[in-house]
Order: C-alpha cells, then structure tokens, then sequence
C-alpha cells in the first residue's frame, strides 16, 4: 500500500487539476489525503484517488463541487466494504433549473438554453479554454449515454451557444477552435470495429464547407451503430467527391452544407448521374434551408433522423 500511495504532485498529473483545487477539496471537502508516514507530507491511497476521481468526473460535467464531493466521500475508504462507487444511474439528475448560460469570472458567458449540466459544464470548461476538461466531459458523456444523446443534450446546445456569443460579439474564435478540436478528438475514440466489407457510406463536406462537426459526428454514431463510414471531411470539391464515388461506389451519400454559400444544388444532382449512382443521396445542415433540391434527394433533418435513414439505406 504504501508504494502505491502518491503525493499531491502526481495525484494533480493523474486527474489533469492544479495542486491548488486539491489543496481546496481537502480543506473544503474533506476529499484529503489519508495516509500519514511520519516526518513526511501525507500521501493519497488508492481510495483516496478513487474518490477524487468521482470528484473530477463529476465536476467536470458541471455538477457543483459540494455536490460532487457529497458523491465522492460515498465512495468506499475500505477494500472490503460492499457499496459500490456511485455510476452513471446513480449520479445526480442533469435537468437542474436553469440559468441562461456561464460566466467565465470576466462576465462573459456561452449560453446553453435549457440544456442540462453537462451542457453547462462543457460550457465552462470552454470559457476556460481547459482543454483537458472539454475532452472529459465530451468522452464521458458519449460513454455515459450515447453518441446520439451527447450531441443532443451536450454538445450541439454548447456549440450553438458559442455560435450566438460569436454573433452578438465578433469574439470567442479561441474557444470555438478550442471546442471543435475537442468535440473531434473525442468523436475519433469512439470504437471503429474492424469491418469485413467495404464501409457502403460515404460522408463529406460540401465544397468550401470548413464545418464537419455534425458529420463526425455521425460517422461515430453511425460507428456505435455498426455502420462503417468514409469521412472525407472539410472542402471536397465536387471532381474530388465525384473520384470518391466512381472509385468506392457507396451505396448512401450525405453532403453537409453549414453556410447558404456552399449548399449549391448542382452538387446533390452530379451525384445522381453516371454509373455508380448511389442508391440514396442526401442533403444535411442549414446551408440546403430555401434551396430547391433535386426530388430524389431528402434532406436530412437530425443526428437521429440521420442514423435511421442511412442505417436502413445502407443494409438494403
Ligand atoms: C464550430 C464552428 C466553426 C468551426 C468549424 C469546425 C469544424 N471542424 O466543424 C470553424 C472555426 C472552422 C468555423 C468557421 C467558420 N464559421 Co462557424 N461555426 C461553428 C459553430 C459554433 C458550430 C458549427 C456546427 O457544428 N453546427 C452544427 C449544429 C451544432 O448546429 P446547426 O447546424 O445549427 O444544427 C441544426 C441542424 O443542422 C440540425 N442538426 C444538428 N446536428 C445535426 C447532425 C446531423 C447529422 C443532421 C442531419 C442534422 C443536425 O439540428 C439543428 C437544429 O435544426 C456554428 C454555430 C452554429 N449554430 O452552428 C458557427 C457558424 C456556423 N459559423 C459561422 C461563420 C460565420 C463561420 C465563418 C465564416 C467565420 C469566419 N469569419 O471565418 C467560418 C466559415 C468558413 C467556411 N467557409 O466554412 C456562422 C454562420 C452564419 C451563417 N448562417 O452564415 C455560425 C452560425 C456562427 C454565427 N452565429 O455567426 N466555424
């Protein structure tokens, strides 16, 4: 036991916290370090770590600290005691009341709606620019519930949040660059199993579309799903995207347009042409709103929507 007890220091490394918010939870929380070898600073045992873990992983999601450290202190100080750590289930419910949005200590706020606290815990974490915690909060959520219901209740609410605090203010480009990079980092850990065939769908950005979010993250939707997916990604111009299809011959192909200026409809109807028609093209993101589409091509309405139409498409 006594190897594997550590200092402050490490403990602080582990979790991705200063020193100074574990000095904090010691003497507001009692979360502190328990084993004591004379003549030397005390030392965190496994338990101890246990329960900042707890800490952490709660925090990070936007639960206050008080109460995450009333979670955390439940969490066993002996090997043998039978009550398990709290899980997901058991953790405190997300839809708080709520307030508009979260200060950053500069009164600046991203503002969330009615999104729970994960949401508004994502939020903070982004005023922050902890990019630690962004990437946290994100992963466990997708554990916790889903890749669905984290861009649902999570990441979507933070993401049009900082796009109206980008709008009312021409500021906070850091922290949506900051967020992107995370919410894609997180996405690409989702389990990609190993497919026998070819992925039959094929996901790509319009041309000069730079905005892929949503369709990463319906790539790892789609991947929880058992769905293989090719993501081409950013500004595929139309010849390039034309070259994907005549070479990989998918059977379902969403373009994403974000801005009115890429969603140009002669994208959609080249696909519908030539030898390796897809069997279903459709169209997704604000960018294709008022623009007349070719009949044959849905426009696709939700991260849901989206899962169910390509999952049936693509088992035809
Ligand atoms: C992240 C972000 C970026 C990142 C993108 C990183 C990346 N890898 O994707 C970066 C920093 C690159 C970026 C760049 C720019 N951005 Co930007 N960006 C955003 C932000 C914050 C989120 C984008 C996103 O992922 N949206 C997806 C979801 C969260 O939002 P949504 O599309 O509105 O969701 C609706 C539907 O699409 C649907 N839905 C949601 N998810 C899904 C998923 C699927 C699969 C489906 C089918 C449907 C669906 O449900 C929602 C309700 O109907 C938005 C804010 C916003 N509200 O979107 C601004 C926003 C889109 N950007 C904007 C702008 C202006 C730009 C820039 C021009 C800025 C600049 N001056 O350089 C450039 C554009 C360059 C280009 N040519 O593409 C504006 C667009 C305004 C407009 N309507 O014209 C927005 C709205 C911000 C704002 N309010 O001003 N951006």
């Amino acid at each position: 036991m006594a190897d594997e007890a550590l200092t402050a220091g490490a403990v602080a490394r582990r979790l991705g916290v200063a020193v100074t918010t574990l000095r904090t939870w010691h003497q507001r929380y009692g979360l502190g370090p328990s084993q004591h070898v004379a003549g030397q600073h005390r030392r965190y045992t496994p338990q101890d770590m246990e329960r900042l873990q707890v800490m952490r992983r709660l925090t990070a999601q936007g639960v206050t600290p008080a109460e995450a450290a009333s979670w955390a202190r439940r969490v066993p100080i002996s090997d043998d005691s039978p009550e398990p750590p709290p899980g997901p289930e058991s953790l405190p419910p997300d839809a708080e009341p709520l307030d508009e949005g979260f200060r950053d200590g500069g009164g600046h706020t991203i503002p969330v709606g009615r999104a729970g606290a994960t949401a508004r815990g994502l939020a903070r974490a982004a005023m922050r620019l902890d990019a630690q915690a962004l990437r946290d909060i994100i992963t466990t959520t997708i554990a916790d519930r889903g890749v669905v219901r984290a861009w649902d209740e999570a990441i979507m609410p933070v993401l049009v949040g900082v796009g109206e605090r980008y709008a009312a203010s021409l500021k906070f480009i850091e922290v949506e660059h900051l967020i992107s990079r995370s919410v894609t980092e997180a996405l690409s850990t989702v389990d990609r199993k190993p497919a026998s065939t070819s992925p039959r769908v094929l996901l790509t950005a319009a041309d000069e579309e730079q905005h892929t979010l949503p369709l990463e993250a319906l790539a790892a939707a789609l991947a929880e799903a058992g769905v293989p997916t090719r993501l081409l990604g950013a500004r595929v111009p139309p010849d390039a995207l034309g070259q994907a299809v005549a070479r990989t011959g998918p059977a379902v192909v969403v373009l994403w347009s974000q801005l009115p200026e890429t969603g140009d409809p002669r994208q959609l109807a080249r696909l519908l042409i030539g030898p390796r028609r897809p069997m279903l093209v459709a169209a997704a993101g604000p960018g294709w709103h008022g623009k007349q589409l070719p009949d044959e091509v849905p426009l696709l309405g939700s991260l849901t929507d989206a899962v169910r139409v390509i999952t049936a498409a693509a088992a035809e």
